[in-house]
């Protein structure tokens, strides 16, 4: 999605981290929110860190979904580096089964917010909505797209459990 100025920036610590976040930019693009996806890692690339969270802003970024794993400090920095909203996803990691993520994520010190999500893929989408919902308060048509999204997904759901085959 490259036509429209991205509004939200999902940046992740690796190329391995895409597998969780591309549920995030695949919301968003169901959503036809424009949206950027980068490699931005708190430990191997810093300088890119520092110059992507200090301009996103002036980049036009309205909002800032990192997603990391193990010791993830990703959200935490970007968030320390910018005024925009950030929300965290703790990418579920091999050693301990995202705990680590999430805790390195979640425990902000007050002063410097990350709005973590879940674990893994759940996260990565809620992340997206929620990104969504603060760009509908001022876009209307976003908005109802988003009633939309909820519209199919509760019609989606079958009063009745079915057996599976
Ligand atoms: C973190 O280390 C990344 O966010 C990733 O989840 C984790 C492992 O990275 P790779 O070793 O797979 O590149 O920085």
């Amino acid at each position: 999605m490259t036509d429209r100025r991205a509004e939200v920036a999902i940046i992740m610590g690796s190329q391995s981290d895409w597998a969780t976040m591309r549920h995030a930019a695949e919301t968003l693009a169901a959503l036809d929110v424009p949206h950027e996806s980068m490699i931005v890692s708190a430990h191997r690339t810093p300088e890119r860190l520092y110059d992507f969270a200090r301009g996103a802003r002036a980049a036009g970024y309205k909002v800032i979904i990192a997603g990391a794993g193990g010791a993830a400090h990703l959200p935490g920095m970007t968030a320390a580096l910018t005024p925009l909203p950030v929300f965290g996803v703790p990418i579920e990691s091999k050693a301990l089964s995202g705990q680590d993520s999430l805790l390195s994520i979640v425990q902000m010190p007050a002063g410097v917010p990350v709005g973590t999500l879940a674990i893994g893929r759940s996260g990565a989408v809620n992340a997206a909505l929620l990104a969504a919902s603060v760009l509908a308060l001022s876009d209307d048509d976003l908005a109802g797209r988003l009633d939309g999204y909820r519209a199919e997904q509760t019609a989606k759901v079958a009063q009745r459990p079915a057996d599976e085959s």
